[in-house]
């Protein structure tokens, strides 16, 4: 079949079963949305019109965490290729298959200054598992599949392709392309190597304190059935890093909930007193565990995962399993079971339920600072919404308060910015999920000033008609940097007071959305019972004081232990 590469590329997202883009045109890109515009015709390629590039791409990623398979965002070159970078950066940090194509200026122009050119190849190297520049139309079928074959392997990521005006007119012989293979790349089969097992096994068997650390990989590789087994057959307690939130019911009798920075109380106090740390798919990272040279130090550290170069990157471990978690879960289990490990209630189960009875009271406890406790709307969210509701939030106090407080039940319910942190990701994130769900209820927890960094694409919301609900915990200020400022710069609030503006409800509504503000507990639990089955987008206004705190906390550079309970 001849085509133009503009129509090449479309054959391309058809081929690897693509539904859905995300995206905004521009001078470089309008061929290819010339070819969309049949799509759209024949139904066969949605597209949905974003209002900044950024919220394309938190779309994709909200698409991709919610569905296991990529998400798509397209941009035009230059400004929009650059738009595009913070939700590329926040895919790659989170391991989340996005696939993004980029227009760029015409062959002959680049590296001239070209109106809108930017080097995006190169400004997305070191936020992609890898950046493509397509310099004819025939290497689109391959790249193309070479993208998402990328994307969606090993350690999954974000993947770049950058397509030059003048190659989308080129023409080309359309045929779609078998299996490619890039040099020095090979799709891992994930299986674990028996001797690591059998020298995990031998560890596990030794100790007395074992913990289970369940980051995001075990969501990624759908390994929640293993993880809960392999915990019962210890039996070991199990502690999630945020990205690991939901890989185990947190209602299940052996979880802790999260661990780190903001951690639970008993989760922290278990990792200080373990003398074994199963960490699964979770990297080590500062706010996971805190002074990192003093993590573990009395445990030893079996650690699975399946990017070899996440071993020993920040903590020595001894043993390392390199594989697919879904896969060195079940092994481990099973050769647990063969060689006949005693399930047993001991010395390690009474502590464990010593400190969730000794943290019990404070997390139950409601007190709050004259406006809504923060707590409390977590746990009226939780009641209120469906099991199988899927939960975005923004970055911030709103996304540690969702993260201390809201139950997460089944794994891919809870999506939230780990890595990056990039304030903006909760409401594009929540609308990718729900064009991805459409049967399933979607809130987004987010805070004031995170939900005004992307508001914008309310319209899109609207116009699209992709009904989410939006909680905005609104204390009119950048709380957790606020929090930061009381607790450590002596109540010196420098710029993180955002004023009055704008009022939330008229926001929603000149968007065409429907806006609701609470005043207490009842107004919110009706309003989100309201908005489960809603139709149009909704922003529920939430007030809350500047000075809730997320306690508790452990502040940067001390270890688990020393965590600060009231402030
Ligand atoms: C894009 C971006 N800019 C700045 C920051 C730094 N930062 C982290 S939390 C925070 C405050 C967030 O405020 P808000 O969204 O209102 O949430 P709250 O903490 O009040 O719940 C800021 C500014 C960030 N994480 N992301």
């Amino acid at each position: 079949m001849r085509v133009s590469g503009a129509k090449a590329l479309v054959e391309a997202l058809k081929d690897e079963k693509v539904e859905v883009i995300f995206g905004i045109p521009g001078g470089s890109t309008i061929p290819f949305y010339d070819a969309l515009y049949e799509c759209a015709e024949k139904g066969e390629l949605r597209h949905i019109l974003a209002r900044h590039e950024q919220c394309a791409a938190h779309m994709a990623d909200g698409y991709a965490r919610a569905k296991g398979i990529p998400g798509v965002c397209t941009a035009t070159s230059g400004p929009g290729a650059t738009n595009l970078v913070t939700g590329i950066a926040v895919a790659h940090m989170d391991s989340s298959p996005v696939v993004a194509i980029t227009g760029q200026v015409p062959r002959s122009m680049i590296g001239r200054d070209a109106f809108q050119e930017a080097d995006i190849v190169g400004i997305a190297t070191p936020i992609t598992k890898y950046a493509f520049q397509i310099s004819k139309a025939s290497e689109i079928p391959d790249t193309m599949k070479a993208a998402f074959m990328l994307a969606n392997t090993n350690r999954k990521g974000p993947v770049l392709v950058d397509i030059p005006k003048d190659v989308f007119y080129e023409e080309v012989d359309y045929m779609e392309a078998e299996r490619v293979r890039i040099g020095g790349y090979v799709i891992k089969s994930g299986d674990p190597h028996p001797y690591s097992i059998k020298r995990a096994v031998g560890l596990v068997l030794e100790s007395e304190r074992p913990l289970i650390i369940a980051g995001g990989g075990v969501i990624a590789s759908n390994a929640s059935a293993e993880l809960a087994r392999l915990a019962e057959i210890i039996p070991a307690p199990v502690a999630t890093t945020l990205m690991g939130k939901g890989s185990i019911p947190e209602v299940h009798p052996l979880s802790l909930g999260m661990i780190g920075m903001h951690g639970k109380g008993e989760a922290n106090m278990a990792a200080e007193e373990a003398d074994l740390l199963i960490a699964v798919g979770m990297r080590f990272n500062d706010r996971t565990v805190g002074r990192m040279e003093k993590f573990g130090e009395n445990a030893k550290i079996i650690h699975i995962d399946i990017d070899p170069a996440e071993i020993g990157k920040n903590l020595g471990v001894d043993v390392p399993i390199v594989a697919d978690a879904r896969k060195a879960l079940a092994a481990l289990a099973d050769r647990l079971i063969e060689v006949g490990i005693r399930k047993k209630e001991n010395e390690w189960s009474r502590r464990i339920a010593e400190l969730k009875e000794k943290y019990r009271e404070f997390y139950n406890s409601e007190e709050s600072r004259g406006s809504l406790s923060p707590k409390r709307v977590m746990k009226t969210l939780r009641s209120a919404i469906p099991e199988r509701s899927i939960v975005t939030t923004g970055v911030g106090q709103n996304q540690m308060w969702a993260a201390l407080h809201f139950q997460v039940l089944q794994p891919r319910t809870f999506i939230t910015s780990g890595g990056l942190g990039a304030m903006g990701f909760g409401f594009p994130a929540s609308l990718g999920v729900k064009v991805a769900c459409p049967d399933r209820p979607v809130f987004n927890i987010d805070g004031d000033g995170s939900f005004l960094m992307t508001e914008q694409d309310l319209a899109t919301a609207v116009v699209e008609n992709i009904p989410t609900v939006t909680i905005v915990m609104d204390n009119r200020v950048l709380g957790m940097v606020r929090q930061w400022q009381c607790m450590f710069c002596e109540k010196r609030y420098s710029e993180t007071d955002l004023g009055k503006v704008p009022d939330f409800v008229k926001l929603a509504e000149a968007y065409g959305a429907e806006g609701i503000r609470v005043e207490d507990y009842g107004g919110l639990e009706s309003a989100i019972r309201r908005s489960v089955d809603a139709e149009v987008p909704v922003v529920i206004d939430v007030p809350v004081s500047p000075d809730e705190k997320v306690l508790p906390m452990v502040p940067p550079g001390k270890t688990l232990r020393e965590v600060v309970w009231f402030g």
